[in-house]
């Protein structure tokens, strides 16, 4: 390396070693003095960083510097497992002596629905107001302002002070990272005249000169160098050392709050005044606009600066000025209803196609991958691309229209690679003149790679499924790498590497395995502790977090299965609406045979509506499907109503449903399931008792139309006070809401006793003004 960390004897960075480890061989250390040397070795490593580069005072010699890194090396390719998380190899910096403390946010910190094209933002003004119930000239000011491409950070002020800093984690639990904050000189440590308790969010990067020197300092320094700003703010402000984090050039734009003791403004406009009165930086280039208009011309005057501004940014963030209507606009799953990011477009390179790979996912998916050539788009370097299927590969989309101009894809090609923001990259184009005359057309296989069982295409969809189910290994193991995930188990210690060893080697074949891995493998002839790169405490350890894992909430678990078509956000709405695994189990049961009906009922629909078209007369539907129903007395009505339930949960289509009662009723799948739910306390979904309002846990139905307030906003208050919202009215509706103008649905209610009040009856009801 260049540079110099001249001379200190580099005993005197602390941490010292017992001196026999520290002389011993790296093939001849226990697990636990291999522990221990790594302990040092970070240590000493991010001290000699920090001096050399913060202090710009070095304590070792470059020579002694680069030995420390090898001896590092060394440790960690001996024993994997015990690999740092800030490990010196893939850090700069690094030294720790502990982890980040996790920090539950009070507040979740949500992310931002995508626009790509001005239409987008069109629709979106479309949107609110019809949410809202605005006319198209009733005023609807929009701030807007940059995106900036770094990464989101909490800081929470009691009292005026800093008391807590957090990275946005997954938006429910972050990592603290307060002692790194403090060093940020655009983080102001104490506010005058704020609230007490103000909750502070906005945006950690860092700027093109400040990221061109730091990489340059680090290619010196023989040390990792960035990809691009962003990884190189991520990189600094996740530092257990905050001297190293001292020493990197951070910068912080406020852009939003959380949790706060007294509401800041009325606008979004006038609180980010307020976050800029109490000395935060906020975009200078962020403006009020009337519509969108305005907001499109702001887009492209903060396109046009892009290239000059000196700090990354990937788009524009819209949001509705007035607070009170971002109250009642509220959020979505994930995403506020009230904003929305507006990405640039994509970044684009040539380069040639290497080959075409077909990966086998957890649900038998075939997906096809392109191996590019590696090519720098955007900053980042890009060699795999996704193909989606093989419609995709011949020219034609889903519905079997020509795209790319029909050009298909092959090997040999050369590509037009593009991505948008974090976006997988994809291939825009390809250059027919530049197509090797030995190119031939791709054929799509026809029978899983991975296990030889047919891979199979349903009528309807763009997709082949490998059909082996679990005897598929790539299945199998993709299920697994699901399960521990983040948003699903998430078991500290057991990631997608540790699965697919454990997979290969047999011990762990399903997730019910996990479980009892202790008790096959704590002890024996064989043992996890004996295992390359394990030992006893990380054997010990696992087994912990293995244990803790056995507690697991209703969502997490639905979510961990990896069903088809069952994401985080359904599976929340499952939880919410069974509430218990038991409940949810009996359902889904009862509801299955009621599944394969539902299929001929919508091909009688179908079919009725094209008679009818051919016929000119209006469809009879209902009668058709009734009769459907009715030519199959063997389903009981329970199966019906069991169904009719699942489908008509809010954010639940007959596509989960399906997905749901086949997956159940699949005999060796369901046996997997329950063979881990035998080993879980799974924590019941937190229902009505938890709330006070007269609703929670009443099933409603809006029906007619609703004059204070839209449909959406009628739904999104009612689940708010704990309430479920189905469509259909059934056995099991409370309450139906009926407008001027309901149908069928006040009739059946009447015939099923229902309670049934007007839109004012159910204001006064759930203790709300009208909206307004
Ligand atoms: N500029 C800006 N970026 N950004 C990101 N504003 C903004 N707002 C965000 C996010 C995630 O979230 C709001 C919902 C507070």
């Amino acid at each position: 390396m260049s540079g110099s960390h001249n001379s200190r004897d580099q005993g005197q960075a602390g941490a010292r070693p017992g001196p026999d480890i520290a002389q011993t061989d790296p093939a001849a250390l226990t697990e636990d003095q291999a522990s221990a040397e790594l302990a040092r070795l970070a240590d000493l490593l991010a001290r000699a960083n920090a001096a050399y580069h913060h202090d710009d005072a070095p304590e070792i010699s470059d020579a002694d510097y680069d030995a420390l890194k090898r001896r590092n090396a060394a440790v960690e390719a001996r024993f994997p497992a015990l690999k740092r998380p800030d490990s010196p190899s893939d850090q700069i910096g690094a030294a720790p002596a502990e982890g980040f403390g996790k920090v539950r946010h009070a507040q979740r910190m949500l992310s931002l629905s995508n626009a790509f094209e001005d239409s987008d933002i069109v629709e979106f003004d479309a949107r609110i107001r019809r949410y809202l119930n605005l006319a198209p000239l009733d005023p609807l000011p929009f701030t807007a302002e940059p995106k900036i491409d770094g990464l989101s950070l909490s800081l929470l002020y009691e009292g005026g002070e800093l008391t807590r800093a957090a990275t946005r984690g997954d938006g429910e639990t972050g990592e603290n990272v307060t002692a790194n904050a403090r060093t940020i000189a655009d983080i102001p440590p104490r506010l005058e005249g704020a609230p007490d308790r103000l909750e502070v969010r906005g945006e950690v990067y860092m700027s093109h000169a400040d990221f061109a020197a730091l990489n340059i300092r680090q290619a010196e320094a023989g040390a990792k160098t960035f990809a691009n700003p962003r990884n190189a703010a991520a990189g600094s402000l996740r530092q257990l050392d905050s001297a190293i984090t001292r020493s990197r050039p951070l910068k912080f734009f406020a852009y939003a709050w959380g949790v706060t003791s007294a509401p800041l403004a009325e606008t979004q406009i006038g609180a980010i005044e307020r976050l800029a009165a109490f000395g935060f930086q906020v975009n200078p280039l962020t403006r009020l606009c009337d519509g969108p208009e305005e907001m499109l011309d702001q887009y492209r005057r903060i396109e046009d600066q892009r290239a000059t501004l000196g700090y990354d940014i990937d788009g524009v963030v819209y949001k509705v000025n007035r607070l009170d209507l971002q109250e009642r606009l509220g959020f979505r799953a994930t995403t506020p209803r009230w904003a929305i990011a507006h990405k640039f477009a994509a970044e684009l390179a040539w380069t040639r196609l290497e080959a075409i790979d077909i990966q086998v996912g957890r649900t038998g998916a075939l997906s096809p991958v392109a191996r590019l050539h590696p090519v720098t788009v955007g900053g980042v370097v890009v060699s795999n691309a996704t193909l989606h299927n093989e419609d995709y590969i011949a020219g034609r989309d889903s519905r079997g229209e020509v795209i790319r101009g029909g050009k298909d894809i092959r090997v040999g090609d050369w590509a037009q690679v593009y991505r948008a923001g974090d976006v997988i990259p994809k291939i825009a184009d390809i250059d027919l003149s530049r197509r090797p005359e030995e190119a031939v057309p791709f054929s799509f296989p026809t029978t899983c790679p991975e296990c030889g069982s047919d891979a199979v295409r349903e009528p309807g969809d763009a997709i082949r499924r490998c059909a082996g189910g679990l005897i598929c290994p790539a299945q199998a193991v993709e299920k697994l790498k699901h399960f521990v995930s983040r948003g699903a188990f998430d078991i500290e210690g057991l990631g997608a590497r540790q699965v697919e060893q454990f997979y290969r080697d047999g011990w762990i074949a399903e997730p019910a395995d996990i479980f009892t891995l202790q008790t096959r493998y704590g002890s024996g002839m064989q043992q996890v502790k004996n295992r390359e790169g394990w030992g006893e405490k990380s054997a010990d350890n696992l087994f912990a977090a293995i244990e803790e894992k056995r507690d697991i909430p209703l969502r997490r678990l639905i979510f961990a299965l990896g069903l088809r078509h069952v994401g985080e956000v359904v599976s929340a709405d499952l939880a919410r609406h069974y509430r218990s695994w038991a409940a949810l189990l009996e359902a889904v049961d009862q509801a299955a045979p009621a599944a394969l009906r539902h299929r001929a009922a919508d091909a009688a629909e179908e079919a009725e509506r094209a008679t009818a078209q051919s016929e000119g007369r209006r469809a009879r539907i209902k009668p058709v499907r009734d009769a459907i129903w009715a030519e199959a007395p063997d389903i009981p009505p329970a199966a019906r109503a069991a169904w009719e339930d699942l489908v008509g949960i809010d954010g639940i289509g007959a596509t989960v449903a399906a997905s749901l009662t086949a997956s159940f009723a699949q005999s060796s799948e369901r046996a997997s399931i329950d063979a881990l739910a035998a080993q879980l306390r799974i924590a019941q979904e937190a229902g009505p008792q938890d709330s006070d309002s007269p609703v929670a846990g009443k099933t409603v139905v809006f029906t007619g139309k609703l004059e204070k307030m839209t449909r959406d906003e009628a739904k999104a208050r009612a689940e708010s006070l704990g309430a479920k919202v189905s469509g259909s009215v059934s056995a099991k509706t409370d309450i139906l809401v009926a407008g001027p103008g309901a149908g069928a649905k006040a009739k059946k209610a009447a015939d099923l006793g229902v309670t049934t009040m007007d839109e004012d009856s159910w204001l006064a009801l759930i203790g709300a003004g009208p909206a307004g």
